[in-house]
């Protein structure tokens, strides 16, 4: 019998449920195990021989050890071409989509992770929202989603015309986002508006919202 992949993580992690909608748009099955943020468990043997650098999510599929979010969902999207949502494209698309999964990881992400650390986990910690950060991450990410407004008023999708990795990588963070003030940068774009309400009304990303409940 194939071995169960299984994914090491928190549900509330952004990066573990982009693993998560990948699995599920896959339609996949995985174990979820459990990590301890709270008690420091991503810090300690035995999560560090998975992920040296302590961060989740951590997956594991018989001898193949993996980390970085990214890269699992490629992985997965690769592996298991047949199964579920393409979410990678061939030849030449693939650059492009490539681009957009760049785009995400090093435009997007560290301004919407801030943003989402400042409005969502700080407040739930019980720790001050700094708000100078809020407002220079704001204008930050604006800038971004001005990027992104004329891409989507060419292309459906950021990747191309359909749905892949390049959008789904964003609907954790954008998920936490739309719970905040921050939701106005999103809205105010009709193009990325759009994308928006299409990306997270996905019944992949459903399955991962009601791993919270
Ligand atoms: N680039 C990594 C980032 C992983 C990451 O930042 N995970 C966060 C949770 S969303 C974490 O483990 N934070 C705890 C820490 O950094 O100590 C990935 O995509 O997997």
């Amino acid at each position: 019998m194939a071995e169960i992949m299984k994914v090491h993580g928190s549900v509330l992690s952004t990066a573990a449920q982009r693993v998560f909608a990948c699995l599920y748009e896959k339609e996949l099955e995985f174990e979820l195990i459990p990590v301890n943020m709270a008690a420091g468990e991503h810090k300690k043997e035995p999560f560090l021989a998975l992920n040296p650098f302590g961060q989740v999510p951590a997956f594991e599929h018989g001898d193949l050890k993996l980390f970085e979010s990214r890269a699992i969902t490629q992985h997965i999207a690769h592996g298991y071409a047949d199964k579920g949502t393409p979410l990678v494209l061939p030849g030449k698309q693939m650059a492009i989509l490539s681009v957009w999964m760049e785009a995400e990881a090093h435009q997007f992400d560290p301004v919407a992770s801030k943003l989402n650390w400042e409005l969502i986990f700080k407040p739930m910690f019980g720790i001050p929202t700094d708000n100078a950060a809020v407002e220079e991450n704001e204008a930050k990410l604006g800038k971004v989603l001005d990027i992104y407004e004329s891409r989507l008023a060419q292309s459906k999708y950021l990747g191309g015309d359909i749905f892949t990795l390049a959008d789904l990588h964003h609907i954790p963070n954008i998920s936490y986002a739309m719970r905040t003030q921050v939701k106005k940068l999103f809205d105010s774009r009709p193009h990325v508006s759009a994308w928006v309400a299409d990306i997270t009304s996905r019944p992949a990303w459903s399955k991962v919202v009601a791993m919270n409940k």
